[in-house]
């Protein structure tokens, strides 16, 4: 401890504040914007709370193209509302980055700059309607998977930022099978359509969980803290046993010829994972990559004049 003096109390040493931060997380409680915590799981948690909040917002792109293409009103209406409720997820996200002491500005240029990643599914193109449709009911469905034990991670504003967000993914979910289950009702050709989009989908979807636990260099030490919860393979796993029995109430079969119920585990055992076309889209060679961060470079300088418009607004009242 440093010495106490009249006006300042002995603040305690930087062994005792590790020992709080170890002790908070050993009992499972959170810890808060306002906590001690070390460098390491501030830096951890600022990388991937700013992924997941770039995911959010680019993952507005693939579907909002499809905004004035909406088939009916209805579908116009949901579709609109969908997006923006990513938008929202976005900003929970980025203000839960700024408890931390990041600067979204900062975050979003490292974004353009392609020095911060965002989530590997959002870099394939949407091709027809059945897509917003798989979208909802497959990435969607990953979302919750592996956001809902989020929701006990151990940084407060980021398990408070999920609860709402995996509300709002179920939602997400649920239009998209409504959606797919019309069109499986329909003409052979949507049915064919609705299976074409499953077949692009289907394993970028299982990639969207991360690389396979040995390869994957964040995992045990942002378990060991609590940020996550359960491994990429896990919650992958967790995911193909929950999406096969869907995909047979459907009528669509999932592209994996082994793809198979392993009786003595009860779980579906699924194919070798294409992780070098992983790599090349995580690292910017995806088929959209180019063209999604062109789009929020485009937002972020035409809308520039907003931010300043409303900085000058807010400084002239403050003064
Ligand atoms: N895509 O050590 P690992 C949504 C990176 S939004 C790109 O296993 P970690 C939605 C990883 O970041 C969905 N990069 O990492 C939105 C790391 O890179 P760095 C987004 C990936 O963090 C709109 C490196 O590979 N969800 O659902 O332990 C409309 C090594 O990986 C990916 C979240 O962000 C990937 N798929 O585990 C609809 C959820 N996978 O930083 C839907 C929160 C890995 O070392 N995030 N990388 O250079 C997480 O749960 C974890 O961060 C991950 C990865 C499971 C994704």
């Amino acid at each position: 401890m440093s010495a106490p003096t009249l006006d300042r109390p002995a603040a305690p040493d930087e062994a005792a504040l590790q020992a709080h931060f170890d002790a908070t997380i050993a009992a499972d409680k959170r810890v808060e914007p306002r906590d001690w915590m070390p460098e390491g799981y501030r830096k951890g948690l600022i990388r991937q709370i700013a992924q997941h909040a770039h995911s959010e917002i680019i993952g507005m792109q693939p579907e909002g193209d499809w905004l004035l293409a909406a088939p009916s009103l209805r579908r116009k209406a949901i579709l609109l509302a969908k997006v923006q409720d990513e938008a929202g997820h976005g900003m929970y996200l980025y203000s839960a980055a700024e408890t931390l002491g990041a600067d979204r500005a900062d975050l979003t240029d490292k974004l353009i700059e392609g020095r911060h990643k965002y989530s590997s599914i959002f870099n394939y193109p949407t091709l027809t309607y059945a897509d917003v449709g798989v979208i909802g009911w497959l990435v969607d469905g990953a979302a919750i998977c592996n956001q809902v034990p989020l929701c006990r991670s151990s940084y407060g504003p980021y398990a408070r930022a999920m609860i709402r967000v995996c509300k709002e993914e179920s939602f997400h979910q649920r239009q998209g099978y409504e959606l797919l289950m019309t069109m499986m009702r329909g003409t052979d050709e949507q049915r064919a359509m609705v299976q074409d989009a499953v077949d692009r989908w289907w394993w970028p979807s299982l990639m969207m969980f991360g690389p396979p636990d040995d390869d994957s260099p964040n995992s045990a030490q942002s378990m060991a803290w609590g940020i996550k919860r359960h491994s990429n393979d896990e919650l992958r796993q967790r995911y193909v046993d929950m999406s096969v029995p869907q995909a047979e109430a459907l009528g669509v079969t999932l592209p994996d010829p082994e793809l198979r119920l392993d009786p003595s585990t009860g779980r579906y055992r699924f194919g070798q994972i294409d992780w070098d076309e992983f790599k090349r889209v995580i690292s910017g060679n995806g088929p959209a990559n180019a063209e999604r961060i062109a789009r929020r470079r485009a937002a972020r300088d035409d809308n520039a004049w907003v931010i300043e418009a409303a900085t000058a607004y807010a400084e002239k009242h403050a003064s």
